[in-house]
């Protein structure tokens, strides 16, 4: 069996992409200088693959920002809204990433169901395609003078049309993937072009097929593969798929010319079967997906090989390969040695998947003999009986709340609100004050008891603005949180954290995603001393904010020995421990932040109904211990939630802010359709530009929320956290936003 690898981390063993691509940004690096950063960072790339004794490796999976962009460029599908800026070819691309004072970024949204973010293809009539192959012939040509033959990636075209939208002043109903026959001609002068440089193999990128696809859709596949298939020059072409099962499209592409098919058999392992009903296939490749690229877990390579071996008696021709491309994991563990050794022996991030890839690809050809034994069962010492225990003792009523109406009266005496009360999302600016104390306690420059000091500092100046600009629940601004997700793990037991464990977000912003090994403990309070010292100084309620389980988990690298719903659960009781403290302590709003409730939602629907269960489930377990006259709020931002508005319905919370100021609202028709009756708060400006609105807009907004949900219901606030925005614009939004909270108000009676 031959080996190889989707694709492979593009930042860097130490983040260099990132520094170098910000640093071009600010103007202290020039173009020349970048791109020989990332000439030096995808050379690396290829010795590390060839070293490690890969057969099959793969090119253009770099970016200086993002996979689908590049696409995009490759195709010139560049909107005209970018063309008619005039810039040179980095200049129009990273307008495009990133937006420019004229012209607003393209969207950027999430790829399938990870926490990598793409940027939105806008596709209309009108945009005329061409081959730009300039990036993958210039990666090939780079990787030529190292001796190394490499396997070009794209996204395939009917991928690149189903994840991207409509363009602006587009006629009703069209549809991108309508101009599939036009893009597919480009492909075929892409793969000329490929051919002429003299690539062997390139590889397309069909992921969108492992969601549920029409017959229509499927069969646009097979015939714009039996097209490519046919050209007289081009590339042996392998058509991968990844993070599911490809159903009815695998027999559809098996029909077709293509010399090779990529299966991701961890996520996806309907796959084999399906490809067993499918009879023989002969002259073709199957790529089997049997290393996991999107978990941190060493591959049990004996089962791994088991599962290759059924897979020879299938095919004429199997390699060995990761389910998905590496993007997903940290780049290497030899970074991490101050994580437990039990823990380590369990790990691989990218580097070593590698190796796991090429031993499963010595083994189907030579034999398992020379495999190590799988890894031994869960340690016992990574057990919490007493976890476990609560989990098997809890009845219904864990997870219910008092009725709505009840909660809702005593939490009106309890608070004593204005109608249309005003509140932020929680965090505030995070200064480089913050960052560089921060920085200082890693070091060791300053003791945890200043650190502390300068926290609580933060916390009275923000309590103190709040008070200034007249917000009616307050926050405590978040200072001592770098990433939400990454401030639990670092607290609860059954998580552990990396230093260097970056994996790409989008563009040059990366996460360091904590591991959960174990079963989850909360060793002590994790926020009760910042939240009850913020309530200390202001008679104002503050809110007490936690990141709810799911979110913890979706940003997270989870256990796979059991199913995600035991570990959402475990995190859930950790959590209202938390929440029930908190109220102990005098905190009288609890905010449990789900942004990433969508994001986990298999990508089939046959699949849905049991995650939203699941996932619902453990947001009421986690809020379903407070008192009625306790007020849980949730958060929800970063995606449409359209799908998912019975589920929000179903969190129960008493008041749910929700990102809605860029789809106008429309977000509160929708969840009145739904049958939502209970307190919301959709965001009246949009934080995630430097723009300061106006009071009248935010007035504007705010006529067009009372016109749709009762005003005794509607709260003011902004549609997410303020943490990356600069003070001097949040004073003023915020200044605005009380204003015109005040101006409704006044006009309500
Ligand atoms: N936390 C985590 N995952 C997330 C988000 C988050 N996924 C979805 C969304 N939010 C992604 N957004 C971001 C926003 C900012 C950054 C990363 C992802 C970011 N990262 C810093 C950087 O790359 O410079 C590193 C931060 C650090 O030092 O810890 O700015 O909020 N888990
Ligand atoms: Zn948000």
């Amino acid at each position: 069996g031959q080996s190889t690898v989707l694709g492979y981390p593009r930042i860097g063993p130490d983040r260099e992409l990132k520094r170098a691509v910000e640093a071009y940004w600010a103007g202290d690096l020039d173009a020349d200088a970048l791109r020989e950063t990332a000439a030096g960072l995808r050379a690396e790339v290829w010795r590390t693959l060839r070293d490690a004794g890969l057969d099959a490796i793969p090119s253009n999976t770099f970016s200086l920002y993002d996979h689908v962009l590049d696409a995009a460029v490759t195709v010139d599908a560049i909107p005209d809204r970018f063309r008619a800026l005039r810039l040179d070819d980095l200049g129009t691309y990273f307008a495009m990433a990133r937006g420019t004072a004229e012209q607003p970024a393209l969207e950027l949204t999430k790829w399938f169901n990870t926490n990598y973010h793409y940027l939105v293809p806008e596709i209309g009539p009108d945009t005329v395609f061409a081959a730009r192959p300039d990036k993958p012939l210039t990666e090939y040509a780079e990787s030529r003078r190292l001796g190394l033959d490499t396997r070009p990636v794209l996204v395939g075209p009917a991928t690149f049309l189903l994840l991207a939208k409509a363009a602006d002043g587009a006629p009703a109903g069209f549809r991108p993937f309508d101009r599939l026959d036009e893009l597919v001609a480009v492909y075929a002068d892409l793969l000329g072009a490929l051919a002429d440089a003299g690539v062997t193999w390139a590889q397309l990128d069909e992921p969108a097929y492992v969601a549920d696809r029409t017959p229509a859709e499927i069969d646009a596949l097979r015939a714009a593969y039996t097209r490519l298939g046919a050209l007289t020059r081009r590339p042996k072409i392998f058509v991968a798929s990844y993070f599911g099962d490809l159903g009815d499209a695998l027999p559809a592409l098996l029909r077709t010319p293509v010399e090779a098919v990529g299966l991701d058999l961890v996520a996806g392992p309907g796959n084999l079967a399906r490809l067993a009903s499918s009879g023989p296939i002969p002259g073709k490749t199957i790529v089997a997906g049997l290393v996991d690229g999107h978990n941190v877990w060493r591959t049990d390579l004996r089962a791994a090989a088991a599962r290759g071996a059924v897979l020879t008696g299938l095919a004429d021709h199997v390699a060995v390969s990761t389910s998905c491309s590496l993007l997903h994991v940290p780049v290497d563990l030899a970074a991490e040695t101050g994580l437990d050794p039990d823990l380590r022996g369990r790990l691989a991030f990218a580097r070593q998947k590698v190796d796991e890839v090429v031993l499963l690809g010595r083994a189907l050809r030579d034999g398992v003999a020379k495999l190590p034994p799988s890894a031994p069962s869960t340690p016992d010492g990574w057990r919490d009986d007493p976890v476990r225990g609560r989990l098997t003792a809890l009845r219904p009523e864990h997870s219910r709340r008092g009725a709505y109406a009840g909660r809702a009266a005593a939490q009106r005496e309890r608070l004593a609100l204005p109608p249309l009360p005003t509140t932020t999302i929680g965090s505030f600016p995070q200064t480089a004050a913050l960052r560089s104390a921060r920085a200082d306690l890693r070091a060791g420059r300053i003791s945890a008891r200043e650190y502390d000091v300068r926290m609580r500092a933060e916390i009275a100046e923000v309590i103190a603005e709040q008070e200034r600009l007249g917000l009616d629940v307050l926050v405590h601004g978040e200072p001592e949180r770098n990433d939400m997700v990454q401030y639990f793990g670092e607290r609860l037991g059954g998580f552990a954290a990396t230093v260097n464990g970056w994996v790409q977000s989008y563009g040059s912003r990366c996460v360091r995603p904590p591991i959960i090994y174990g079963d989850v403990t909360r060793p002590a309070p994790m926020t009760v001393e910042w939240s009850t010292y913020a309530q200390s100084l202001t008679r104002k309620p503050v809110k007490g904010m936690l990141t709810g389980p799911v979110t913890i988990l979706a940003w997270s690298f989870v256990r796979t020995d059991q199913p995600l719903a035991d570990t959402a659960d475990q995190v859930a009781l950790a959590l209202r421990d938390e929440a029930r403290d908190l109220e102990a302590a005098g905190i009288r709003v609890i905010q449990v932040d789900e942004p990433a409730l969508r994001e986990l939602l298999p990508l089939r629907a046959a699949d849905q109904k049991a995650y939203l269960d699941w996932a619902v489930g453990a947001f009421r377990l986690a809020t379903g211990g407070v008192a009625d006259s306790t007020q849980v709020h949730t958060h929800l931002c970063y995606s449409e939630f359209g799908e998912v508005l019975p589920a929000i319905d179903a969190l129960d919370a008493d008041v749910t802010s929700i990102e809605a100021s860029r789809s106008r609202m429309e977000i509160l028709d929708d969840l009145r359709t739904a049958g939502y009756k209970r307190g919301v708060g959709p965001g009246v400006y949009d934080i995630h530009s430097p723009r300061v609105p106006s009071k009248a807009e935010i007035a504007a907004a705010l006529r067009r929320a009372v016109a749709a949900v009762p005003a005794d219901r509607l709260w003011v606030n902004p549609d997410c956290g303020l943490k990356t925005r600069g003070y001097a614009e949040v004073r003023q939004s915020l200044v605005n936003l009380v204003a015109a909270a005040a101006e409704i108000r006044a006009s309500l009676d």
